[in-house]
């Protein structure tokens, strides 16, 4: 009996299923009614006294040994029958697909750096962290100006010789640092980001981005502003869209104009978005001041430019009906999500 209760043990090792029916054969032939186990533990009655200590403790092994074996025969059917099933199954529905999105300030800023770039623009880019030459005097601020206050731009150093360093509260500096390395023709548009001290609202953030273009020559007029500008009205906000210059005032160009676009939810006719007026502000622009060249070493007498600068958030806001800056630094999932169809 204890031989074949070491041969049964030793047998156990190599016992296998292919399937859950074969499995419960092998249940039975060992832990059934009139299986091996209930066999063995029938001729217990008639081992000698003496045996019966050894005889139990392995006729327990065995019992323990056969339950463990066919739960991990079990187990691995199990696993088996799982991964058939992934594998199998054709008609489960896929996983979504959660790609990512553009920033719409990004889609609006690669837009508009594409419209200027089929005109001959490249890009140029500088520092956030500026000076006051390049931020505010080679752009002809006089030193008493309201944007040099510390109410509206963000101070770094103090600097005593009056060169402070702050951060850049227009992306003009761009196009100082380019006429200064540069000499015309100068056909650029510098987009960025820019900071100015401002309360958050809906209609103020104190970071937001710009792009601003600059084109100088020899005989660039008004003429060339006007229809560069209504090109680009054009190709932002369709064929139909209209233009209007009014008069304005920058430190760094004469004359100034501030340009409106045809407002292009109610075609002009006045709506709540244009205030009733047709029309909606989208930026501003100029003859760049003989100052302005003159303190990059550009003759005045030869040359000649125009400038202009737009928002990108406000863009933004006219061409998706987007009604509050805030939304744009949330990145509240449920907002970015809307413009994942656009490249
Ligand atoms: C604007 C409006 C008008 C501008 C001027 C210059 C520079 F450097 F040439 F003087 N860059 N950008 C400019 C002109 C910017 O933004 C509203």
């Amino acid at each position: 009996m204890k031989q074949r209760i070491k041969q049964a043990i030793e047998n156990l090792k190599q016992l296998t299923a292919s399937n859950l029916e074969e499995l419960e054969q092998l249940r039975i032939q060992y832990l059934g009614k009139k299986g091996l186990l209930n066999e063995l533990f029938a001729q217990f009655k008639n081992v000698p006294n003496e045996e019966k200590k050894e005889m139990g403790t392995l006729l327990n092994e065995l019992k323990t040994s056969i339950q463990t074996k066919i739960e991990s025969l079990k187990d691995s059917l199990e696993q088996k029958n799982e991964q058939r099933i992934q594998i199998d199954d054709l008609t489960k529905p896929s996983y979504l697909q959660t790609t990512g999105s553009r920033h719409p300030i990004s889609l609006v800023r690669n837009e508009i750096v594409e419209i200027f770039s089929r005109i001959g623009y490249s890009v140029e880019e500088g520092p956030e962290i500026e000076d006051d030459w390049h931020v505010f005097s080679a752009l002809n601020f006089p030193p008493e100006h309201p944007a040099r206050d510390m109410q509206d731009t963000f101070f770094v150093e103090e600097k005593t010789d009056g060169n402070n360093i702050l951060l850049r509260t227009h992306t003009s500096s761009v196009q100082v640092r380019t006429m200064e390395k540069q000499q015309p023709p100068i056909r650029i548009i510098a987009p960025g980001r820019v900071f100015r001290n401002e309360t958050i609202s809906a209609r103020a953030h104190c970071i937001f981005h710009q792009v601003e273009g600059l084109y100088i020559d020899k005989n660039v007029s008004f003429v060339d502003l006007k229809q560069s500008l209504l090109y680009f009205a054009r190709e932002m906000f369709g064929k139909d869209t209209r233009i209007r210059l009014r008069p304005s005032y920058f430190p760094f160009t004469e004359p100034s104009a501030e340009m409106d676009i045809s407002c292009n939810l109610c075609n002009g006719k006045g709506c709540n978005v244009c205030k009733g007026t047709g029309w909606l502000e989208i930026m501003g622009c100029g003859m760049v001041d003989p100052n302005v060249l003159e303190a990059s070493n550009i003759d005045s007498k030869v040359y000649s430019g125009f400038a202009f600068g737009m928002g990108v958030e406000r863009i933004a806001m006219l061409k998706y009906g987007i009604n509050d800056l805030r939304l744009y630094f949330e990145n509240d999932i449920r907002f970015l999500n809307q413009f994942k169809s656009i490249i």
